[in-house]
């Protein structure tokens, strides 16, 4: 463990610096343009500042954006040290920016969640994560450093280069997308690798949602441990949370740092434990951006068990999706993580799938799973086993294509899973 002063800390005192780093932000909170609008917080409110949070209005997505560029930065513009902006895909990019001190914490948390997967000082790390704007490259990168370990900063792309570095260079760990991570065993079955010749030992895979079955495929065709590393870049970037090998089943929140509640997303009135809701941010730490209840869109549960490795920090479930990336095809409501869930459970099916939306002539909506075949013979009844096994478990009549292995498009960094080829709908008079 890097920081178990930290990490396996009381949970009283955990309380207790909870509380007191709450009051420090709310203290601190009108130096960010955005929250001045709130005004001072009140006595009572400094009083109690856990109480108080829970009534406090959360921050969307849509406000970082209209604050675009720097309108939630709450340090001088020269104790910026670094800034970092999320894919911007659905609209504006929205700026996030570090201090010093926040590059200290991030790195930090970082090393933690890269100790939780195996990782020791002396350790090579061969990083995939893409470099640049998006968090995950340097993220890993100076987390990997912090905790003394050798890193390769591979970055995307070049998969056979990769694979050759991999053979080569000895990494006992791995980071990158899990679907990257297949690709990369794609291409060393195609380049003849022996796994048993590798160093590999553990992955630390995350951005992008993925299963239980899918965590199965990559460690047995890479002979690794792979663990489910989270985060997002508003709040910081990877090491928000992140799964311990001991029990490799929910991941620990970095509670020292990242406050978490979980919401009905509807209400926004709070969940029960292990109920499903939005799981919503507060930072505990963060100067160069504080954030309050910010709203993260990905849905989660809260496990309350304690955790045999020793970690006080609450659990969280893997993300089994976004509030807006639930597909309702024909009324009914779909995951995409439930189709992979399904489609993985089929052995002779890689794990390489797309759902694409279309509109039939009557105007309603269609699904249909594009999903490849394992290399083999062609089984010509699978896709009608695949379609019943779908409209079995989930109650969705989905058309299903097994293509020829090779077919899909393969991400260098998120995959897409879901393909929206409907025509844009009219708009509103
Ligand atoms: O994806 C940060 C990151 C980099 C996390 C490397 C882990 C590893 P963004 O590009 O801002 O940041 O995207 C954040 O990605 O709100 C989730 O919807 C999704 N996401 C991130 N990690 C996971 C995960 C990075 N382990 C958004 N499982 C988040 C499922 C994830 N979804």
């Amino acid at each position: 463990m890097f920081q178990p002063e930290w990490e396996c800390m009381p949970r009283a005192d955990l309380d207790r610096l909870q509380d007191n780093r709450l009051r420090h932000l709310f203290e601190r909170l009108p130096a960010s343009p955005f929250y001045q609008a709130w005004g001072p917080m009140s006595a009572a409110q400094l009083d109690s500042p856990r109480a108080a949070l829970a009534d406090l209005p959360f921050t969307t997505k849509a406000q970082l954006r209209d604050a675009y560029p720097f309108g939630m930065v709450a340090v001088p513009r020269e104790e910026v040290r670094r800034l970092h902006a999320s894919s911007g895909t659905r609209g504006k990019p929205t700026v996030v920016a570090y201090t010093d001190q926040d590059l200290a914490v991030w790195a930090d948390v970082v090393a933690r969640a890269l100790a939780a997967a195996g990782a020791e000082p002396g350790h090579r790390l061969h990083n995939a994560y893409g470099y640049g704007l998006f968090t995950g490259g340097l993220g890993l990168h100076q987390g990997a450093e912090r905790l003394g370990m050798t890193v390769i900063p591979a970055s995307g792309g070049a998969t056979r280069r990769q694979v050759t570095l991999l053979q080569d260079l000895g990494p006992e760990g791995l980071s990158c997308t899990p679907s990257f991570a297949l690709r990369l065993a794609e291409i060393m079955d195609e380049m003849g690798v022996d796994r048993s010749q590798l160093s590999l030992r553990y992955a630390i895979l995350g951005a992008e949602p993925w299963t239980e079955a899918m965590r199965s495929r990559i460690e047995e065709r890479l002979h690794v441990t792979a663990v489910d590393i989270y985060g997002l870049s508003e709040i910081v970037g990877p090491g928000v949370a992140i799964e311990c090998r001991e029990e490799q089943h929910g991941l620990h929140v970095f509670e020292d740092h990242f406050y978490p509640e979980v919401v009905d997303p509807a209400s926004g009135s709070p969940c029960a434990p292990g109920e499903v809701g939005e799981l919503v941010l507060t930072t505990l730490s963060k100067e160069a951006m504080p954030l309050v209840r910010y709203r993260t869109g990905d849905l989660v549960s809260v496990i309350g068990e304690p955790c045999r490795c020793g970690r006080t920090h609450r659990r969280m479930s893997r993300v089994r999706g976004r509030v807006d990336d639930m597909l309702i095809v024909r009324g009914v409501n779909v995951f995409p993580s439930e189709i992979e869930r399904i489609l993985l459970s089929f052995q002779s099916l890689a794990p390489e799938w797309q759902v694409v939306l279309s509109r039939a002539a009557d105007g309603l909506d269609v699904a249909a799973v594009r999903v490849e075949q394992q290399p083999g013979p062609v089984d010509a009844q699978l896709a009608g086993r695949v379609a019943a096994r779908i409209r079995a478990e989930l109650g969705l009549t989905l058309g299903v294509v097994v293509e020829p292995p090779g077919t899909l498009p393969r991400a260098e960094g998120k995959a897409v899973r879901v393909v929206d080829q409907r025509p844009p709908s009219p708009a509103a008079p």
